[in-house]
Protein backbone atom coordinates (compact mmCIF):
# COMPACT_ATOMS: atom_id res chain seq x y z
CA UNK A 1 0.00 0.00 0.00
CA UNK A 2 1.57 3.33 -1.01
CA UNK A 3 1.84 6.34 1.24
CA UNK A 4 -0.35 9.28 0.42
CA UNK A 5 1.69 12.46 0.98
CA UNK A 6 -0.86 14.87 -0.42
CA UNK A 7 -2.87 14.72 2.80
CA UNK A 8 -2.26 16.72 5.95
CA UNK A 9 -1.33 13.50 7.73
CA UNK A 10 0.65 11.22 5.38
CA UNK A 11 -0.68 7.70 5.72
CA UNK A 12 -1.18 4.34 4.11
CA UNK A 13 -4.35 3.53 6.06
CA UNK A 14 -6.79 5.23 3.72
CA UNK A 15 -7.51 7.97 6.23
CA UNK A 16 -9.33 10.06 3.62
CA UNK A 17 -12.14 7.52 3.66
CA UNK A 18 -12.71 7.75 7.39
CA UNK A 19 -13.60 11.38 7.94
CA UNK A 20 -14.33 11.04 11.67
CA UNK A 21 -10.98 9.48 12.39
CA UNK A 22 -9.22 11.93 10.10
CA UNK A 23 -10.80 14.88 11.88
CA UNK A 24 -9.90 13.48 15.31
CA UNK A 25 -6.28 13.03 14.28
CA UNK A 26 -6.17 16.47 12.65
CA UNK A 27 -7.39 17.84 15.95
CA UNK A 28 -4.51 16.12 17.78
CA UNK A 29 -1.89 17.15 15.18
CA UNK A 30 -1.44 20.82 16.26
CA UNK A 31 -1.07 19.67 19.87
CA UNK A 32 1.72 17.36 18.77
CA UNK A 33 3.40 20.20 16.85
CA UNK A 34 3.18 22.47 19.92
CA UNK A 35 4.64 19.72 22.05
CA UNK A 36 7.47 19.22 19.51
CA UNK A 37 8.28 22.93 19.51
CA UNK A 38 8.42 23.04 23.29
CA UNK A 39 9.89 19.66 24.19
CA UNK A 40 11.60 18.53 20.98
CA UNK A 41 15.22 19.34 20.05
CA UNK A 42 16.09 22.70 21.59
CA UNK A 43 16.65 25.69 19.32
CA UNK A 44 16.75 23.63 16.15
CA UNK A 45 13.60 24.62 14.29
CA UNK A 46 15.36 26.51 11.52
CA UNK A 47 18.23 24.06 10.91
CA UNK A 48 18.26 22.11 7.63
CA UNK A 49 18.80 18.49 8.60
CA UNK A 50 19.71 15.67 6.25
CA UNK A 51 16.91 13.29 7.26
CA UNK A 52 15.39 10.14 5.94
CA UNK A 53 11.62 10.08 5.61
CA UNK A 54 9.50 7.00 5.06
CA UNK A 55 8.05 6.96 1.55
CA UNK A 56 6.87 3.35 1.47
CA UNK A 57 6.78 0.28 3.66
CA UNK A 58 8.78 -2.13 1.49
CA UNK A 59 11.95 -3.44 3.10
CA UNK A 60 13.83 -2.20 0.03
CA UNK A 61 13.75 1.49 -0.73
CA UNK A 62 11.32 2.54 1.99
CA UNK A 63 13.00 5.86 2.75
CA UNK A 64 14.11 8.98 0.91
CA UNK A 65 16.85 11.33 2.13
CA UNK A 66 17.04 15.08 1.94
CA UNK A 67 17.42 18.35 3.85
CA UNK A 68 14.36 19.06 5.98
CA UNK A 69 13.55 21.57 8.69
CA UNK A 70 12.41 19.38 11.55
CA UNK A 71 9.07 21.10 12.22
CA UNK A 72 8.28 20.35 8.53
CA UNK A 73 9.05 16.63 8.88
CA UNK A 74 6.07 14.62 7.60
CA UNK A 75 5.09 12.58 10.64
CA UNK A 76 2.60 10.05 9.45
CA UNK A 77 0.87 6.73 9.91
CA UNK A 78 2.49 3.79 8.19
CA UNK A 79 1.54 0.17 8.69
CA UNK A 80 3.44 -2.74 7.17
CA UNK A 81 1.46 -4.57 4.50
CA UNK A 82 -0.98 -7.15 5.84
CA UNK A 83 0.05 -10.81 5.72
CA UNK A 84 -2.76 -12.65 3.90
CA UNK A 85 -4.65 -15.17 6.07
CA UNK A 86 -2.51 -14.43 9.09
CA UNK A 87 -3.40 -16.44 12.18
CA UNK A 88 -2.60 -15.94 15.86
CA UNK A 89 0.78 -17.54 16.55
CA UNK A 90 0.61 -18.27 20.30
CA UNK A 91 -1.52 -18.62 23.40
CA UNK A 92 -5.08 -19.91 23.87
CA UNK A 93 -6.20 -18.62 20.46
CA UNK A 94 -3.32 -20.25 18.60
CA UNK A 95 -4.23 -20.86 14.94
CA UNK A 96 -7.36 -18.67 14.93
CA UNK A 97 -7.60 -15.77 12.45
CA UNK A 98 -6.08 -12.49 13.72
CA UNK A 99 -8.42 -9.68 14.83
CA UNK A 100 -8.88 -6.49 12.84
CA UNK A 101 -10.70 -4.95 15.82
CA UNK A 102 -9.86 -5.20 19.51
CA UNK A 103 -11.95 -7.91 21.20
CA UNK A 104 -14.12 -6.18 23.84
CA UNK A 105 -12.87 -8.27 26.75
CA UNK A 106 -9.21 -7.39 25.94
CA UNK A 107 -9.77 -3.70 25.48
CA UNK A 108 -8.27 -2.40 28.69
CA UNK A 109 -5.23 -4.68 28.53
CA UNK A 110 -4.50 -3.64 24.95
CA UNK A 111 -4.98 -0.02 25.82
CA UNK A 112 -2.59 -0.22 28.76
CA UNK A 113 0.14 -1.78 26.60
CA UNK A 114 -0.33 0.62 23.68
CA UNK A 115 -0.29 3.59 26.05
CA UNK A 116 2.87 2.30 27.75
CA UNK A 117 4.58 1.81 24.39
CA UNK A 118 3.37 5.22 23.19
CA UNK A 119 4.56 6.94 26.37
CA UNK A 120 8.19 5.94 25.83
CA UNK A 121 8.44 7.63 22.43
CA UNK A 122 7.88 11.29 23.36
CA UNK A 123 9.63 10.57 26.67
CA UNK A 124 12.90 9.84 24.87
CA UNK A 125 12.62 13.03 22.82
CA UNK A 126 12.13 14.99 26.05
CA UNK A 127 15.11 13.27 27.65
CA UNK A 128 17.30 14.38 24.74
CA UNK A 129 15.85 17.90 24.53
CA UNK A 130 19.13 19.81 25.00
CA UNK A 131 21.69 17.31 23.69
CA UNK A 132 22.05 19.07 20.35
CA UNK A 133 23.74 21.97 22.14
CA UNK A 134 26.76 19.77 22.91
CA UNK A 135 26.97 17.60 19.80
CA UNK A 136 30.42 16.11 19.11
CA UNK A 137 29.99 16.55 15.32
CA UNK A 138 27.44 17.42 12.65
CA UNK A 139 27.22 13.72 11.77
CA UNK A 140 26.17 12.95 15.35
CA UNK A 141 23.83 15.92 15.51
CA UNK A 142 22.05 14.64 12.43
CA UNK A 143 21.74 11.15 13.93
CA UNK A 144 20.28 12.59 17.14
CA UNK A 145 17.69 14.53 15.14
CA UNK A 146 16.91 11.48 12.99
CA UNK A 147 16.26 9.42 16.10
CA UNK A 148 14.14 12.23 17.57
CA UNK A 149 11.86 12.68 14.55
CA UNK A 150 11.36 8.93 14.30
CA UNK A 151 10.47 8.64 17.98
CA UNK A 152 7.93 11.37 17.23
CA UNK A 153 6.61 9.20 14.39
CA UNK A 154 6.41 6.20 16.70
CA UNK A 155 4.23 8.28 18.96
CA UNK A 156 1.98 8.89 15.94
CA UNK A 157 1.88 5.13 15.34
CA UNK A 158 0.44 4.50 18.81
CA UNK A 159 -1.84 7.54 18.72
CA UNK A 160 -3.34 6.24 15.48
CA UNK A 161 -4.22 2.93 17.18
CA UNK A 162 -5.70 4.73 20.19
CA UNK A 163 -7.85 6.99 17.99
CA UNK A 164 -8.88 4.31 15.52
CA UNK A 165 -9.71 1.54 17.98
CA UNK A 166 -10.38 2.91 21.47
CA UNK A 167 -12.99 5.64 20.96
CA UNK A 168 -13.15 8.44 23.50
CA UNK A 169 -10.85 6.63 25.96
CA UNK A 170 -8.25 6.40 23.23
CA UNK A 171 -8.51 10.10 22.40
CA UNK A 172 -8.08 10.98 26.06
CA UNK A 173 -5.05 8.73 26.34
CA UNK A 174 -3.57 10.40 23.25
CA UNK A 175 -3.85 13.78 25.00
CA UNK A 176 -2.26 12.36 28.14
CA UNK A 177 0.72 11.16 26.10
CA UNK A 178 1.56 14.82 25.54
CA UNK A 179 0.88 15.91 29.10
CA UNK A 180 3.12 13.51 31.04
CA UNK A 181 6.76 14.58 30.83
CA UNK A 182 10.06 12.86 31.41
CA UNK A 183 11.31 13.52 34.93
CA UNK A 184 8.25 15.61 35.89
CA UNK A 185 7.60 15.21 39.61
CA UNK A 186 3.82 15.41 39.27
CA UNK A 187 3.26 13.72 35.92
CA UNK A 188 6.28 11.59 35.08
CA UNK A 189 6.54 9.14 32.20
CA UNK A 190 5.26 5.64 32.97
CA UNK A 191 8.45 3.56 32.92
CA UNK A 192 11.49 4.28 35.10
CA UNK A 193 14.25 4.57 32.49
CA UNK A 194 12.31 7.21 30.60
CA UNK A 195 12.54 9.59 33.54
CA UNK A 196 16.34 9.41 33.73
CA UNK A 197 18.06 12.50 32.34
CA UNK A 198 20.16 12.08 29.18
CA UNK A 199 22.32 15.15 29.47
CA UNK A 200 25.56 13.90 27.92
CA UNK A 201 26.35 12.02 24.73
CA UNK A 202 27.84 8.96 26.40
CA UNK A 203 24.45 8.47 28.06
CA UNK A 204 22.75 9.01 24.70
CA UNK A 205 24.83 6.28 23.07
CA UNK A 206 24.21 3.93 26.01
CA UNK A 207 20.51 4.69 25.87
CA UNK A 208 20.30 4.01 22.13
CA UNK A 209 22.30 0.82 22.62
CA UNK A 210 20.50 -0.58 25.68
CA UNK A 211 17.11 1.11 25.91
CA UNK A 212 16.28 1.24 22.22
CA UNK A 213 17.11 -2.45 22.23
CA UNK A 214 14.37 -2.99 24.81
CA UNK A 215 12.24 -1.18 22.23
CA UNK A 216 13.31 -3.70 19.62
CA UNK A 217 12.29 -6.65 21.82
CA UNK A 218 9.00 -5.13 22.95
CA UNK A 219 8.10 -4.20 19.37
CA UNK A 220 8.99 -7.69 18.19
CA UNK A 221 6.71 -9.20 20.81
CA UNK A 222 3.89 -6.82 19.85
CA UNK A 223 4.51 -7.58 16.17
CA UNK A 224 3.36 -11.12 17.10
CA UNK A 225 0.09 -9.77 18.49
CA UNK A 226 -3.28 -11.22 17.50
CA UNK A 227 -4.51 -7.63 17.01
CA UNK A 228 -3.35 -7.21 13.42
CA UNK A 229 -3.18 -3.39 13.20
CA UNK A 230 -0.85 -3.40 16.23
CA UNK A 231 1.28 -6.10 14.67
CA UNK A 232 1.55 -4.25 11.36
CA UNK A 233 2.37 -0.94 13.07
CA UNK A 234 5.14 -2.52 15.12
CA UNK A 235 6.60 -4.32 12.12
CA UNK A 236 7.16 -1.04 10.36
CA UNK A 237 8.48 0.67 13.50
CA UNK A 238 11.14 -2.04 13.73
CA UNK A 239 12.46 -1.00 10.32
CA UNK A 240 13.13 2.50 11.66
CA UNK A 241 14.37 1.27 15.04
CA UNK A 242 17.41 -0.53 13.58
CA UNK A 243 19.19 2.78 12.88
CA UNK A 244 18.70 3.89 16.50
CA UNK A 245 20.59 0.86 17.79
CA UNK A 246 23.24 1.39 15.11
CA UNK A 247 23.75 4.90 16.52
CA UNK A 248 24.24 3.36 19.97
CA UNK A 249 26.55 0.56 18.97
CA UNK A 250 28.78 2.65 16.72
CA UNK A 251 28.63 5.58 19.15
CA UNK A 252 29.98 3.56 22.08
CA UNK A 253 32.44 1.85 19.72
CA UNK A 254 33.84 5.23 18.64
CA UNK A 255 34.21 6.38 22.25
CA UNK A 256 36.11 3.15 23.03
CA UNK A 257 38.26 3.63 19.93
CA UNK A 258 39.18 7.17 20.95
CA UNK A 259 39.95 6.00 24.48
CA UNK A 260 42.36 3.38 23.07
CA UNK A 261 44.00 5.97 20.83
CA UNK A 262 44.46 8.26 23.81
CA UNK A 263 46.02 5.42 25.83
CA UNK A 264 48.50 4.88 23.02
CA UNK A 265 49.25 8.56 22.60
CA UNK A 266 49.99 9.10 26.29
CA UNK A 267 51.61 5.66 26.71
CA UNK A 268 49.48 4.85 29.76
CA UNK A 269 46.19 3.19 30.59
CA UNK A 270 45.76 5.22 33.78
CA UNK A 271 42.21 6.64 33.72
CA UNK A 272 43.43 10.05 34.81
CA UNK A 273 46.01 10.17 32.01
CA UNK A 274 43.33 9.29 29.45
CA UNK A 275 41.07 11.96 30.89
CA UNK A 276 43.82 14.56 30.84
CA UNK A 277 44.17 13.79 27.16
CA UNK A 278 40.50 14.70 26.57
CA UNK A 279 39.14 11.15 26.14
CA UNK A 280 36.90 8.96 28.30
CA UNK A 281 38.67 6.15 30.16
CA UNK A 282 37.38 2.58 29.82
CA UNK A 283 36.37 2.16 33.50
CA UNK A 284 34.07 5.18 33.14
CA UNK A 285 32.55 3.66 30.00
CA UNK A 286 31.96 0.46 32.00
CA UNK A 287 30.18 2.40 34.76
CA UNK A 288 27.87 4.10 32.23
CA UNK A 289 27.14 0.66 30.78
CA UNK A 290 26.30 -0.68 34.24
CA UNK A 291 23.85 2.16 34.77
CA UNK A 292 21.93 1.98 31.49
CA UNK A 293 21.92 -1.79 31.18
CA UNK A 294 20.48 -2.36 34.65
CA UNK A 295 17.90 0.37 34.21
CA UNK A 296 16.87 -1.13 30.86
CA UNK A 297 16.56 -4.64 32.37
CA UNK A 298 13.78 -3.31 34.58
CA UNK A 299 11.79 -2.38 31.47
CA UNK A 300 10.90 -6.03 30.97
CA UNK A 301 8.83 -6.07 34.18
CA UNK A 302 8.82 -8.67 36.96
CA UNK A 303 10.24 -12.16 36.50
CA UNK A 304 6.91 -13.59 37.63
CA UNK A 305 4.05 -11.61 36.17
CA UNK A 306 0.37 -12.38 35.91
CA UNK A 307 0.10 -9.50 33.40
CA UNK A 308 2.63 -11.22 31.16
CA UNK A 309 0.86 -14.59 31.53
CA UNK A 310 -2.50 -13.16 30.62
CA UNK A 311 -1.08 -11.13 27.69
CA UNK A 312 0.43 -14.32 26.30
CA UNK A 313 -2.62 -16.51 26.97
CA UNK A 314 -5.05 -14.11 25.34
CA UNK A 315 -2.98 -13.38 22.20
CA UNK A 316 -2.01 -9.81 23.07
CA UNK A 317 1.76 -10.14 23.23
CA UNK A 318 3.89 -13.09 22.10
CA UNK A 319 7.60 -13.76 22.45
CA UNK A 320 9.99 -12.01 20.05
CA UNK A 321 10.37 -14.26 17.00
CA UNK A 322 7.67 -16.59 18.31
CA UNK A 323 8.21 -18.99 15.38
CA UNK A 324 11.63 -19.99 16.77
CA UNK A 325 9.87 -21.85 19.64
CA UNK A 326 8.30 -25.32 19.36
CA UNK A 327 5.52 -24.90 21.88
CA UNK A 328 3.36 -21.85 21.18
CA UNK A 329 0.70 -22.57 23.77
CA UNK A 330 2.89 -23.11 26.84
CA UNK A 331 -0.09 -24.13 28.97
CA UNK A 332 1.74 -26.62 31.14
CA UNK A 333 5.43 -25.85 30.62
CA UNK A 334 7.53 -24.57 33.51
CA UNK A 335 10.51 -22.23 33.70
CA UNK A 336 13.24 -22.26 36.31
CA UNK A 337 13.97 -18.84 37.74
CA UNK A 338 16.90 -17.64 39.80
CA UNK A 339 15.49 -15.80 42.79
CA UNK A 340 17.29 -14.43 45.87
CA UNK A 341 15.85 -17.45 47.74
CA UNK A 342 17.28 -19.94 45.20
CA UNK A 343 15.85 -21.66 42.14
CA UNK A 344 12.11 -21.65 41.68
CA UNK A 345 10.03 -23.44 39.03
CA UNK A 346 7.15 -21.31 37.80
CA UNK A 347 4.63 -21.62 34.99
CA UNK A 348 6.28 -20.59 31.71
CA UNK A 349 3.44 -18.21 30.92
CA UNK A 350 4.11 -16.33 34.13
CA UNK A 351 7.81 -16.12 33.25
CA UNK A 352 7.40 -14.57 29.78
CA UNK A 353 8.99 -11.28 30.89
CA UNK A 354 12.07 -13.21 31.97
CA UNK A 355 12.15 -15.21 28.72
CA UNK A 356 12.24 -11.91 26.83
CA UNK A 357 14.81 -10.41 29.16
CA UNK A 358 17.15 -13.36 28.58
CA UNK A 359 16.91 -13.00 24.78
CA UNK A 360 17.56 -9.29 25.20
CA UNK A 361 20.69 -9.92 27.29
CA UNK A 362 22.07 -12.23 24.59
CA UNK A 363 21.49 -9.53 22.00
CA UNK A 364 23.24 -6.96 24.20
CA UNK A 365 26.33 -9.21 24.32
CA UNK A 366 26.96 -8.85 20.58
CA UNK A 367 28.07 -5.22 20.65
CA UNK A 368 30.13 -5.76 23.81
CA UNK A 369 32.08 -8.49 21.99
CA UNK A 370 32.84 -6.04 19.16
CA UNK A 371 34.01 -3.34 21.56
CA UNK A 372 36.17 -5.88 23.37
CA UNK A 373 37.77 -6.98 20.09
CA UNK A 374 38.98 -3.41 19.63
CA UNK A 375 40.42 -3.42 23.15
CA UNK A 376 42.07 -6.79 22.61
CA UNK A 377 43.55 -5.72 19.26
CA UNK A 378 45.04 -2.66 20.96
CA UNK A 379 46.79 -5.05 23.38
CA UNK A 380 44.97 -4.25 26.62
CA UNK A 381 43.75 -6.78 29.18
CA UNK A 382 40.68 -4.94 30.39
CA UNK A 383 37.34 -6.22 29.07
CA UNK A 384 33.96 -4.50 29.16
CA UNK A 385 31.23 -6.76 30.55
CA UNK A 386 27.53 -6.66 31.23
CA UNK A 387 26.86 -6.69 34.95
CA UNK A 388 24.79 -9.48 36.47
CA UNK A 389 21.03 -9.16 35.83
CA UNK A 390 20.63 -9.30 39.62
CA UNK A 391 22.62 -6.12 40.15
CA UNK A 392 20.86 -2.81 40.95
CA UNK A 393 17.40 -3.95 40.02
CA UNK A 394 14.37 -1.88 40.96
CA UNK A 395 11.63 -4.14 39.54
CA UNK A 396 10.97 -7.84 40.15
CA UNK A 397 12.43 -10.55 42.35
CA UNK A 398 15.83 -8.86 42.67
CA UNK A 399 14.49 -5.38 43.41
CA UNK A 400 16.33 -3.86 46.35
CA UNK A 401 18.56 -6.93 46.87
CA UNK A 402 22.10 -5.62 47.35
CA UNK A 403 24.64 -7.39 45.13
CA UNK A 404 27.87 -6.33 43.47
CA UNK A 405 28.02 -6.07 39.64
CA UNK A 406 28.93 -9.75 39.45
CA UNK A 407 25.74 -10.60 41.31
CA UNK A 408 27.45 -11.57 44.58
CA UNK A 409 25.31 -10.61 47.60
CA UNK A 410 26.82 -7.81 49.68
CA UNK A 411 25.65 -5.97 52.77
CA UNK A 412 23.52 -2.88 52.31
CA UNK A 413 26.34 -0.81 53.77
CA UNK A 414 28.91 -2.17 51.28
CA UNK A 415 26.41 -1.69 48.47
CA UNK A 416 25.94 1.99 49.27
CA UNK A 417 29.63 2.54 49.83
CA UNK A 418 30.73 0.92 46.57
CA UNK A 419 28.00 2.24 44.30
CA UNK A 420 30.08 5.23 43.10
CA UNK A 421 32.63 2.69 41.80
CA UNK A 422 29.96 0.69 39.99
CA UNK A 423 27.82 3.32 38.31
CA UNK A 424 28.89 6.86 37.31
CA UNK A 425 29.74 8.93 40.38
CA UNK A 426 29.08 12.64 40.63
CA UNK A 427 32.68 13.29 39.62
CA UNK A 428 32.46 10.91 36.61
CA UNK A 429 29.41 12.76 35.41
CA UNK A 430 31.05 16.13 36.01
CA UNK A 431 34.07 14.99 34.00
CA UNK A 432 31.97 13.65 31.09
CA UNK A 433 29.94 16.86 31.14
CA UNK A 434 33.13 18.91 30.99
CA UNK A 435 33.89 17.28 27.61
CA UNK A 436 30.51 18.10 26.13
CA UNK A 437 31.34 21.06 23.89
CA UNK A 438 29.56 21.67 20.64
CA UNK A 439 31.56 20.83 17.49
CA UNK A 440 29.84 21.91 14.27
CA UNK A 441 32.52 22.26 11.59
CA UNK A 442 31.81 19.63 8.91
CA UNK A 443 33.99 16.54 9.43
CA UNK A 444 35.44 17.66 12.77
CA UNK A 445 34.97 15.47 15.87
CA UNK A 446 35.15 16.30 19.58
CA UNK A 447 38.31 15.13 21.36
CA UNK A 448 36.57 12.21 23.08
CA UNK A 449 35.12 10.38 20.07
CA UNK A 450 36.64 8.85 16.92
CA UNK A 451 35.08 9.63 13.53
CA UNK A 452 32.61 7.09 12.14
CA UNK A 453 33.88 4.64 9.50
CA UNK A 454 31.48 6.04 6.94
CA UNK A 455 28.84 8.73 6.50
CA UNK A 456 25.08 8.46 6.13
CA UNK A 457 23.55 7.12 2.91
CA UNK A 458 26.98 6.85 1.23
CA UNK A 459 27.84 10.50 1.84
CA UNK A 460 31.26 11.53 3.16
CA UNK A 461 31.83 11.88 6.90
CA UNK A 462 32.56 15.57 6.37
CA UNK A 463 29.27 16.23 4.57
CA UNK A 464 27.39 19.14 6.13
CA UNK A 465 24.62 16.96 7.60
CA UNK A 466 23.05 19.85 9.46
CA UNK A 467 23.05 23.38 8.11
CA UNK A 468 22.69 25.57 11.13
CA UNK A 469 21.17 29.04 10.64
N1 LIG B 1 9.20 1.16 35.46
O1 LIG B 1 3.72 -7.49 35.91
P1 LIG B 1 4.75 -6.41 35.79
C1 LIG B 1 10.85 1.78 23.49
C2 LIG B 1 4.98 -1.66 36.15
S1 LIG B 1 11.09 0.84 24.89
C3 LIG B 1 8.00 1.50 36.01
O2 LIG B 1 6.01 -6.56 36.52
P2 LIG B 1 4.26 -6.32 33.01
C4 LIG B 1 11.74 2.93 23.28
C5 LIG B 1 4.01 -2.19 35.10
O3 LIG B 1 3.71 -1.19 34.13
C6 LIG B 1 9.77 -0.34 24.88
N2 LIG B 1 6.97 0.64 36.12
O4 LIG B 1 5.14 -6.15 34.30
C7 LIG B 1 13.07 2.85 23.64
C8 LIG B 1 2.84 -2.60 35.96
O5 LIG B 1 2.09 -1.42 36.29
P3 LIG B 1 0.48 -1.45 36.31
C9 LIG B 1 8.49 0.17 25.50
C10 LIG B 1 7.15 -0.62 35.68
O6 LIG B 1 3.02 -5.53 33.11
C11 LIG B 1 13.88 3.97 23.46
C12 LIG B 1 3.49 -3.09 37.24
O7 LIG B 1 4.82 -2.52 37.25
N3 LIG B 1 7.42 -0.74 25.26
O8 LIG B 1 9.98 1.50 22.74
O9 LIG B 1 4.21 -7.74 32.62
C13 LIG B 1 13.38 5.12 22.91
C14 LIG B 1 3.58 -4.60 37.31
O10 LIG B 1 4.10 -5.03 36.10
C15 LIG B 1 8.36 -1.05 35.11
C16 LIG B 1 6.86 -1.51 26.19
O11 LIG B 1 7.21 -1.48 27.34
C17 LIG B 1 9.41 -0.10 35.01
N4 LIG B 1 10.61 -0.42 34.49
O12 LIG B 1 5.30 -5.67 31.96
C18 LIG B 1 12.03 5.19 22.57
C19 LIG B 1 5.76 -2.42 25.71
N5 LIG B 1 8.22 -2.35 34.77
O13 LIG B 1 0.05 -1.68 34.88
C20 LIG B 1 11.22 4.09 22.74
C21 LIG B 1 4.48 -2.22 26.42
C22 LIG B 1 6.99 -2.72 35.12
O14 LIG B 1 0.14 -2.55 37.24
N6 LIG B 1 4.57 -2.49 27.84
N7 LIG B 1 6.35 -1.68 35.66
O15 LIG B 1 0.14 -0.05 36.79
C23 LIG B 1 4.48 -3.73 28.36
O16 LIG B 1 4.36 -4.71 27.66
C24 LIG B 1 4.48 -3.88 29.85
O17 LIG B 1 3.79 -2.78 30.36
C25 LIG B 1 5.89 -3.95 30.51
C26 LIG B 1 5.70 -4.38 31.97
C27 LIG B 1 6.78 -4.89 29.75
C28 LIG B 1 6.56 -2.59 30.56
Amino acid sequence: MSINYSERIPNNVDLANDRTLQRALEHWQPKFVDWWREMGPYDSASADVYLRTAVGVDAQGWASYGAVKMPDYRWGIFLADPVPDRTIGFGDHFGEPVWQQVPGELRSQFRRIIVTQGDTEPASVEQQHRLGLTCPSLYDLRNLFQVNVEEGRHLWAMVYLLHAHFGRDGREEAEELLSRHSGDLDKPRILGTFNEPISDWLSFFMFTYFTDRDGKFQLKSLAESGFDPLSRTCRFMLTEEAHHMFVGETGVGRVVKRSLEAMKEVGSDEPQAVRNHGAIDLPTIQRYMNFWFTSSLDLFGSEVSSNAASSFASGIKGRPDETQYKDHVCSDATFTLETPQGQEAVSLRNAMNEVMRQSYIKDCEIGIKRWNMQIQRAGHDLRLALPSPHFRRAIGAWAGVPTDPLGKPVSREEYDRWMPEWIPSESDRAFVHSLMKRVVEPGRMASWIAPPDRGINNLAVDYEYVKLP
